[in-house]
């Protein structure tokens, strides 16, 4: 079916099918590593590009295609390249992008592996970098130079939940040709579509809210144009950082409910986040939807809506937030996010222990800072575990 002009939520059920054979209701998993070609003739016109045929899995595999072209879709990209995982999807682009003596412009806060993994191995391949607060748009002109290539912006931050105007920010890059790549894990297509606001590479971690359902780790990029499109693809291709076909599948099925999940858990975060506000023993709280978020305004303008992310910090301290942490039971203590079930971890001893203590200080990641993923539960459930488990403070 073609959906190219129908609206996001028929885009999200049928765009990307793929059944040649049997006509099923949903594509198959053509659990296969490599394809027979029809002729030798046929399988050099697929080497050179001159025939659609399948080759081989880590080049391309029709259920890994039919979640791809999905993707493209719903991010108003030309293609998608699908990934094994999320850092695989950063990894593939910064290779694709950066080299000896170029430059990338980077969020200070961003999922700490996609920082740690540019000071530790790109600064060995002689990449520079600068690390600048990209809500600041003063900082990202600031900060590039002749040799930059890439301005890496992650909106909503993970996990100090600052924004950055995609809009603006790509105008500034694209007067110095360069690339824009946006992390849209945290919101996803639904919120906020990077490509149509100006960037021209959007990725995400779909083992988060594009999957939903905690049970695969995955990742995928999108490109604006053909060229960025065909050398990202390229690149992935050569790291051999593919999507199985079975992760592909089981990401598409998530896929599908992207609307329904992120409207329960948003609708739930925005009641989660109004209790932790209101709590006399919490200090503070970072919640896009909250008129106190210093960026409320900028949410409102770029993002159909707020996600599902909370970052807050409690009067008593990490200590508080231990007291918290152990005590809940509904919430999981665990990394990830953007799964039906919430989830409860801290930063900076877990997913940002791999920056250093001053980077994470830069990035504004403070010891106490505690993050809230706000599932699809009953959300009287959630604050009733929230609240036991403050109550022991
Ligand atoms: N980008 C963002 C914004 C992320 O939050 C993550 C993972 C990644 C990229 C990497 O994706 P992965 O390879 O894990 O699929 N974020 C995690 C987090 O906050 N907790 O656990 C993983």
């Amino acid at each position: 079916m073609n959906t190219k002009d129908k609206g996001f939520n028929t885009k999200l059920v049928h765009a990307g099918a793929y059944d040649d054979v049997f006509g099923s209701a949903v594509t198959p998993i053509y659990q296969t590593s490599t394809f027979a070609f029809k002729s030798a003739q046929h399988g050099a016109d697929c080497f050179a590009g001159k025939s659609d045929g399948f080759i081989y899995t880590r080049i391309g595999n029709p259920t890994t295609k039919a979640f791809e072209d999905a993707m493209a879709e719903l991010e108003n990209g030309f293609g998608a390249t699908a990934t094994s995982s999320g850092m695989s999807a950063v990894s593939s682009v910064y290779m694709a992008l950066l080299g000896m003596g170029k430059h990338i412009v980077c969020s200070a806060s961003v999922y700490g592996p996609s920082r740690s993994i540019l000071e530790r191995d790109f600064s060995r391949y002689g990449v520079e970098m600068t690390f600048v607060d990209t809500s600041d748009l003063s900082q990202i002109k600031n900060a590039i130079k002749d040799n930059t290539a890439v301005l890496y912006i992650e909106t909503p931050t993970n996990p100090t939940m600052q924004l950055t105007d995609i809009e603006e920010a790509s105008k500034i890059a694209h007067e110095h040709d360069v690339t824009v790549v946006v992390d849209n894990t945290f919101s996803s297509p639904y919120l906020q579509k990077p490509l149509d606001l100006g960037a021209d590479v959007v990725l995400h971690s779909v083992t988060k809210y594009i999957n939903g359902h905690a049970d695969i780790v995955g990742g995928v990029i999108i490109a604006k144009e053909e060229v960025m499109h065909k050398k990202i693809r390229a690149q992935m291709v050569y790291l051999g950082g593919n999507m199985d076909p079975h992760q592909a599948f089981l990401t598409h099925r998530g896929l599908k409910t992207l609307s329904i999940r992120m409207e329960r858990a948003e609708a739930n975060a925005m009641k989660v986040a109004e209790y932790l506000e209101a709590h006399p023993k919490v200090e503070w709280v970072l919640y896009p939807g909250l008129k106190s978020h210093p960026q409320h305004e900028l949410a409102k303008k770029q993002m159909n809506g707020f996600s599902s992310m909370i970052s807050f910090g409690l009067k008593g301290g990490l200590e508080a937030g231990k007291i918290v942490m152990n005590n809940v039971h509904l919430a999981a203590l665990a990394v990830s996010l953007g799964g039906v079930e919430t989830l409860i971890q801290h930063p900076a001893s877990m997913t940002h222990a791999s920056m250093s203590k001053e980077a994470r200080e830069q990035a504004g990641i403070s010891d106490g800072l505690v993050r809230f993923s706000v599932g699809i539960e009953t959300v009287e459930d959630i604050i009733e575990d929230l609240d036991q488990a403050m109550a022991k403070i």
